[in-house]
């Protein structure tokens, strides 16, 4: 351990020499130096160099509870010194994967009331397309094994999860998707749909889905699966219409519906899942980060009772992790859970903080690079165009983006950038005071950005 290393440019340099980075340019990043964090307190973040940072994006879309929860800490000690591991596989279970299991059936809608664990949000991804595999083999229909998603999706980095996803900028990477794995139009009403009204392009995006089964044939396709608000991808709001009918396009097709909670779940939205807010009931969901507040690495897939029932009947499902149901993980995650429930901090969501972000986030619709602002409990996004009233982008996407992105760095705020989309996704902890702070800084770095460009 190089504990011994006491200035930034030391850990930067050990950082350089034995470091890759996930989605990083090695060179660029050997250049300039990589950040080092140091410490996490409430929505704050403090660097190497004592720089006191707010985290508008709760770490990766993941820190809900905010940072530095003693009882976390001491959950996990605590496990750790009574049972560290055991697993889950050879008809054993530890209490906390099974206690677990008991609150998310609690926690989760109706009829999902059994977990498959995993570790990440692709890791559980994975899971959900074995699943969906081995439920249309027992149900007596094998040919159904096609997953169809949207362009522009985000489900994980495993193959699967990257074939799921439609980033274009993954696939061309390797021979992916890999065969199986179908794609159609996001719902990004402001961009695609702008010239009727947002529930009849809802309506249209949605009809997608049954253009590409009926291209396909309902009979080899076993799944749908969607972020209720597309998360990495931009925040992409969908329309009001556009899950309801994703959902009845569905049930007419017997086509099985997944919803990937990675991001929206445990009360981002302002609900505990994305798919209470936008009204649909899924047969799988997806959670991983929000589970623990990132504070330990678990995710899982729920699976509604109607899948559960046909699973039963068809002996051994071949799949699984050495760490399903980790004990610590899941008792980690169980003090999340339970202090996100206990302390009504998903309805603060709903009721209070949620509804008071994005009203102060409208006042940045009328500023001259901001084309639409959008978002729903404390997930946000502002779209910066080079004209507002063509809903048109700027000709090289992602160039104004990194620019704004890069003043927030140096104003020490964290906001992600997606083309030029400006995303914000805050602890759910945060206070009015806090959001203003953030508020404040992220339209400081508008205004440079339109400066740097000529726009203001
Ligand atoms: N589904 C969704 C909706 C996600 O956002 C995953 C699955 C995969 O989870 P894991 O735990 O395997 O990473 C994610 C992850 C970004 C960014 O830059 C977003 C994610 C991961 C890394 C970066 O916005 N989301």
């Amino acid at each position: 351990m190089n504990l011994v290393l006491n200035s930034t440019s030391e850990w930067q340099r050990e950082d350089r020499e034995h470091h890759l980075h996930p989605f990083t340019d090695i060179a660029q990043l050997s250049e300039k130096g990589v950040r080092v964090i140091t410490r996490g307190e409430g929505v704050h973040l403090w660097d190497s160099e004592g720089e006191k940072i707010i985290d508008g994006m709760s770490g990766l879309w993941c820190v809900n509870l905010g940072y530095g929860r003693k009882e976390l800490s001491e959950v996990a000690a605590k496990q750790m010194n009574e049972l560290a591991y055991y697993n889950t596989f050879f008809q054993t279970t530890t209490m906390p994967a099974t206690s677990l299991a008991t609150l998310l059936s609690e926690v989760t809608p109706d009829g999902l009331n059994n977990v498959f664990y995993g570790n990440s949000g692709s890791e559980s991804n994975d899971t959900v397309v074995r699943l969906a595999w081995r439920y249309w083999a027992a149900k007596g229909q094998p040919s159904k094994t096609t997953f169809i998603a949207r362009e522009n999706a985000y489900h994980g980095s495993t193959l699967a999860g990257a074939s799921l996803g439609g980033m274009g900028y993954m696939h061309e990477q390797g021979p992916l998707p890999l065969p199986g794995f179908e794609h159609i139009e996001q719902p990004h009403w402001y961009f695609n749909g702008a010239d009727m009204s947002s529930d009849e392009y809802g309506i249209k995006a949605a009809g997608k889905l049954e253009e590409k089964i009926l291209e396909l044939g309902a009979d080899n396709v076993a799944a749908f699966i969607g972020e209720p608000i597309q998360g990495a991808g931009g925040v992409i709001v969908p329309p009001d219409s556009y899950w309801p009918e994703i959902q009845r396009i569905c049930r007419k097709y017997d086509i099985l519906l997944v919803s990937d909670e990675v991001i929206c779940g445990f009360g981002r939205t302002g609900e505990w899942f994305g798919c209470q807010s936008f009204g649909f009931e899924p047969d799988m969901m997806t959670m991983a980060k929000g589970m623990s507040s990132g504070y330990i690495p678990i995710s899982g897939v729920m699976v509604h009772d109607r899948v559960v029932e046909v699973l039963k009947g068809s002996g051994d499902f071949n799949h699984g992790y050495t760490y399903s149901g980790h004990p610590v993980s899941c008792a980690v995650a169980q003090a999340n859970i339970s202090i996100l429930r206990d302390e009504g901090i998903v309805d603060r969501v709903k009721t209070d903080i949620g509804p008071y972000m994005q009203a102060r986030l409208k006042e940045f619709a009328d500023h001259p690079l901001v084309g639409q602002v959008r978002g729903r409990g404390l997930i946000a996004a502002f779209e910066l165009v080079k004209d507002k009233e063509a809903h048109q982008r700027f000709d090289n996407v992602g160039e104004v983006g990194m620019i704004c992105r890069n003043h927030c760095f140096e104003h020490n705020i964290i906001m992600r950038a997606t083309g030029d989309a400006m995303l914000l996704s805050p602890p759910l902890v945060i206070t009015k005071e806090e959001v203003d702070d953030l508020l404040d800084k992220a339209l400081k770095c508008l205004d440079l950005t339109a400066k740097d460009i000529g726009m203001m």
